[in-house]
């Protein structure tokens, strides 16, 4: 019997709602949902490859154990018992510190993980835990935090109501957007141009969104924060900085404009590529429009002077009057979950940074974790403190983080190596123990994290479609389990009692404070009861937030219950201003100028502003509209087709080279060197190169057979682990010197390196 579903897809950062239609219990066939409240019927491909993902016929569907080298299929309790046996002895004998926790990006769009890995890592007490936030948007939490007090109150652009957009970094015609949650950018973008609003793309590559931009600035890889810098200096000698109706609640505007006067455009423009005319129209433009954001995502983030770059999109959004304003630059309000709606409003705790540092090269460790480039040497380096076994939760850091082969080893060393995953791909192969989660259809979806940056206030949760297979088990569950082992009560904690005791933290939390101030503890957990698991604490937060009844004192709010009547989401409407309220600094302002961030810019953005130019050939990435970083190489609709993983090399560079289109060339970095296809396009500019990350899957052990067949090259071999940026810890994937030249083609087979 056919039946429709309908459900937000958990792929990418869009939230596009899938009207599926099921044939018993699996996906005959995937549609755009026409009634979802944002998305309105759009999907890419990704979300119509669903189907292909849940009957991926390599995904692991039962736990696996590695026994003399080879993975067995055991039952659920012989392997927690194996996970409680080993890690209980490696953590007996050499402190928590021993087990390493990384948590990987599917973490982020998944409901019980981000109730429950918190958990998790509590009872892991461990200083070593990482997570592939390190390799993507910690500049930007870490700017955020400084800048508006936590580390997800980040400005979204408005880009259904904004005149004027520019784009730095990002390219939401592949990627579909990131910290900027919005079903078809494409076709936002789009509606942007035909309301006469204004398009500028920032990126080393005429990317397709660039293509579709009024105009493209390239720009020389790792350098917009000089390029921002100079907007700002602009901005002040032009008279036109003026913060507008958040004037009263900046504070640092004025050591801004003094640490903004050296980077002139006419000293910023050799620097980075694009003349000081344009830099200075640039400015004036986002200036007189009547309104305007900037945006900045990974090209600005996983870069030299990735928190400065991020910081400075805010700043130069404060400066034009655009922050907070429709049309420019604003905060979602999230219903559930968020830190910048709890608490008093206006005024919190703030960011600071403590002191902890990583172990062996001491880097800083920012809101509770350390950079994922130092894992590493954290397992290989002897002493008190060393790694000794990894827990790997819905990550492939052997694929996804720098210096790949470094840590490929290092894995291959570990005592012990516990994956909650579905696939046995680069870094699970390393596991001694695999716990697969549950099919996606079988587990509710609400996303927790991705409402924080909204361009519109929506809540939508999709129940499960399907039910339970005989031996399957829920991701939240085995998160419960593993905390409960952790914890010290055996392979067989109980996952319900562990539960109660979650919510009940967080009951005492809701009547302590916001709308369910002074209710009884109890009243509250009996009408929660109905609910189990990531639900109930959904329902709590829903209920307690924002839009929410308050359980009985806004009896128009909202609950769980709410959603689940509404199966294609609840629109809360659009942006509203919110600052004061929203913001948490201990100041209580929009602190324009931290001295984290100050102390940066004078150590080292000014200092590289007379860097003599050395005219290397640099590396940058980029991303395919039919990829997901790692994991989605798997399914034959996302890969046919010509081979996408290719070094793209201007034709000035070919020729100056010795590349010829579609020949094997060898690309060499400090850290390791790959072997890989030319692509000659003018669409990267000259002096760059541009690999994708996320491929490499010919390893041994590997067991992908589709995306074997596909493999590529691993482009984080060629990331070195000592390029990152420091206030954030934050690994540089953008703007790796390189060398390139003509691999000649060995006997057989061209020698494909990888990880
Ligand atoms: N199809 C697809 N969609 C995805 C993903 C995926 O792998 N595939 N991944 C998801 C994830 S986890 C994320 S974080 C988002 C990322 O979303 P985006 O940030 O939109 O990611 P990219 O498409 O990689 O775009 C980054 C751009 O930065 C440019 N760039 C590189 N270096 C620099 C630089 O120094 N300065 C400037 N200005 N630009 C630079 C690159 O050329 C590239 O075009 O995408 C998400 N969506
Ligand atoms: N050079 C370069 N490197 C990059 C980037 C870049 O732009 N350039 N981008 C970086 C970015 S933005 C990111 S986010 C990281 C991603 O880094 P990671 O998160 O480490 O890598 P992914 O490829 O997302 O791997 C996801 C893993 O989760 C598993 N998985 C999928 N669904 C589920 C699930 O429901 N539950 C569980 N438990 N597991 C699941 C997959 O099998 C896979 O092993 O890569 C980063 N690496
Ligand atoms: S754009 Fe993202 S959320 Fe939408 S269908 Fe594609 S993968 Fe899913
Ligand atoms: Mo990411």
């Amino acid at each position: 019997m056919r039946t429709v579903a309908y459900r937000t897809c958990h792929l990418c950062e869009a939230t596009c709602g899938l009207e599926l239609h099921l044939d018993g219990g699996a996906i005959a066939l995937v549609r755009g949902d026409r009634d979802d409240v944002f998305s309105r019927g759009y999907l890419c491909p990704k979300g119509s490859a669903l189907k292909h993902l849940e009957a991926d016929p390599d995904r692991v569907r039962r736990p696996l154990v590695k026994r003399d080298g080879v993975f067995t299929e055991v039952g659920w309790d012989d392997a927690f018992a194996e996970v409680d046996r080993r890690l209980g002895e490696i953590r007996a004998r050499h402190g928590n510190d021993a087990l390493a926790v990384y948590l990987g990006n599917p973490s982020a769009h998944n409901l019980g993980a981000l109730v429950y890995n918190r958990v998790l890592l509590q009872a892991a007490h461990t200083a070593n835990v990482y997570s592939a936030s390190t390799v993507d948007q910690m500049p930007k939490q870490v700017s955020a935090g400084l800048m508006f007090g936590t580390a997800l109150s980040v400005p979204v652009p408005d880009v259904d109501r904004t005149h004027h957009l520019l784009v730095l970094g990002a390219n939401p015609f592949e990627s579909n957007g990131s910290l900027l949650t919005a079903p078809d950018l494409p076709g936002r973008l789009r509606a942007l141009r035909a309301r006469g609003g204004k398009l500028v793309v920032v990126d080393p590559r005429r990317t397709r969104t660039a293509q579709e931009a009024d105009e493209h600035l390239a720009i020389r890889p790792g350098t917009d924060a000089f390029f921002l810098m100079a907007l700002v200096e602009v901005l002040f000698a032009d008279g036109l900085a003026d913060p507008g109706a958040v004037a009263p609640h900046v504070a640092g505007l004025d050591e801004v404009r003094r640490l903004a006067a050296d980077f002139t455009p006419e000293r910023v423009a050799p620097v980075c590529g694009i003349d000081a005319a344009t830099i200075r129209r640039t400015a004036r433009e986002l200036a007189a429009a009547p309104s305007a954001a900037v945006y900045g995502r990974i090209g600005t983030c996983t870069q030299e002077f990735g928190t400065l770059a991020s910081w400075l999109v805010d700043v130069v959004n404060v400066c034009t009057g655009n922050l907070d304003r429709p049309g420019g630059a604003m905060f979602a309000r999230p219903a559930a979950g968020s830190a910048n709606t709890a608490g008093t409003p206006g005024k919190g705790r703030g960011v600071r940074f403590g002191a902890r540092r990583s172990r062996v090269r001491g880097l800083p460790a920012r809101f509770g974790e350390l950079p994922v480039v130092c894992l590493a040497e954290e397992i290989e380096t002897p002493g008190e403190g060393q790694v000794r076994a990894l827990l790997t939760v819905a990550g492939n850091p052997v694929v996804s983080t720098p210096d790949s082969r470094r840590l490929d080893r290092a894995l291959a060393s570990l005592d012990f190596m516990v994956s909650v995953d579905i696939y046995v791909n680069e870094t699970t192969r390393h596991a001694d123990v695999i716990l697969p989660p549950e099919r996606e259809l079988a587990r509710g979806h609400y996303d927790l994290a991705l409402y924080n940056l909204a361009v519109r206030n929506v809540a939508n949760y999709s129940p499960p479609v399907v039910g339970l297979e005989p031996g399957e088990l829920p991701e939240w569950q085995i998160l419960l389990r593993l905390a409960g082992s952790l914890s010290g009560q055996g392979p067989h904690a109980d996952v319900d009692a562990l539960d109660d005791f979650v919510v009940a933290g967080l009951v005492q939390r809701a009547v302590a404070r916001g709308p369910a101030e002074g209710r009884d503890p109890e009243e509250i957990t009996k009408e929660l009861a109905s609910r189990r698991g990531p639900e109930r604490v959904l329902d709590l937060m829903l209920r307690t937030g924002p839009y929410g009844d308050g359980y009985g004192t806004n009896p128009d709010g909202i609950s769980l219950a709410t959603l689940e009547a509404n199966p294609h989401g609840v629109d809360l409407g659009p942006l509203q201003p919110r600052v004061p309220e929203v913001l948490r600094t201990a100041s209580g302002m929009i602190e324009l100028a931290p001295p984290e961030i100050v102390e940066d810019v004078r150590q080292r953005l000014r200092p590289a502003l007379d860097r003599p130019a050395d005219g290397a050939l640099v590396l940058v990435g980029r991303r395919d509209l039919r990829s997901n970083n790692s994991w989605m190489h798997n399914l034959p609709v996302l890969v046919k087709g010509r081979p996408r993983c290719t070094l793209q090399v201007h034709p000035h560079d070919a020729a100056r080279l010795g590349v010829a289109d579609g020949a094997p060339v060898r690309v060499r970095s400090e850290a390791g060197e790959v072997v890989v296809g030319a692509e000659v396009t003018d669409t990267v500019m000259p002096g760059v190169v541009s690999l994708p990350h996320g491929w490499g899957h010919d390893l041994d052990g590997v067991r992908l057979a589709v995306a074997r067949a596909h493999a590529g090259v691993n482009s984080n071999v060629l990331a070195p682990a000592d390029m990152f940026d420091p206030l954030s810890g934050n690994a540089v994937l953008n703007g790796i010197p390189v060398t390139v030249e003509p691999a000649v083609p060995a006997a057989g087979p061209a020698p494909v390196a990888g990880g």
